[in-house]
């Protein structure tokens, strides 16, 4: 299996390249991001819950992202590989992958860390707000999951980067000049 994680701060191209990926190599996409946002438009109490953290740009509970992810695994039993998007997004959940992925037999290749400056990120964010209407596209909480990002989320890097997995990939230009550098770093992880 090939699973990869996507990593970046908010708005760094996280969905954006998946979409790319997945067609050139096959893998599952599981976005966190994506799956509260379903629960959100499907009215469940977990949607209920996660759209109040979401708009004021807070994480989501540890255990509540980690057993959706656990559910989608667990769904999806001939899966080539998977791609993380958004996810591990704390220490607590790269470990609780860790054991999801052993209990299987496998484990993740590499994380790819798309780097992009914050204020690129703001001016894509705000954008995507007024040309989607998504709620949590706005100054104040953009500033919000920003802060959240450094203070909970960088360390993730750390954590791959301790086990050689990291690898860094300048996330400003075109869409395609960027996927151009993920396809390398996953073209050498087999992907190919
Ligand atoms: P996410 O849905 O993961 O949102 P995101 O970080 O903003 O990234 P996204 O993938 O949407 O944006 P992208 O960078 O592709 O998370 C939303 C919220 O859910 C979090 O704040 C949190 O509350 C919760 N959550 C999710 N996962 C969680 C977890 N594991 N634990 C706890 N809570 C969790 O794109 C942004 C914009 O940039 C787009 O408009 C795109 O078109 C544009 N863009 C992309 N590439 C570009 C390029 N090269 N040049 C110019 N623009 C570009």
């Amino acid at each position: 299996m090939l699973n990869i994680v996507l990593f970046g701060p908010p708005g760094a191209g996280k969905g954006t390249q998946s979409g790319l990926i997945i067609e050139k190599y096959g893998l599952i996409h599981l976005s966190t991001g994506d799956i509260l946002r379903s629960e959100i438009a499907n009215g469940t109490q977990l949607g209920l819950e996660a759209k109040r953290l979401m708009d004021e740009g807070l994480l989501v509970p540890d255990a509540v992202v980690v057993g959706m992810i656990a559910t989608k695994i667990e769904a999806n039993p001939g899966a080539k590989g998977f791609i993380f998007d958004g996810f591990p997004r704390t220490i607590a959940q790269a470990q609780a992958l860790d054991e999801m992925l052993q209990e299987k037999g496998t484990g993740i290749a590499c994380m790819v860390s798309l780097v992009v400056p914050e204020d690129e990120l703001r001016k894509r964010l705000l954008l995507r707000g007024q040309e989607t209407g998504r709620s949590d596209d706005n100054e104040e909480t953009i500033t919000r999951r920003i802060k959240e990002y450094l203070d909970k989320t960088t360390p993730v890097a750390g954590y791959y980067e301790s086990k050689g997995k990291l690898h860094s990939i300048k996330g400003v230009g075109s869409v395609n000049e960027i996927f151009d550098g993920i396809c390398e770093v996953l073209n050498a992880q087999g992907g190919a």
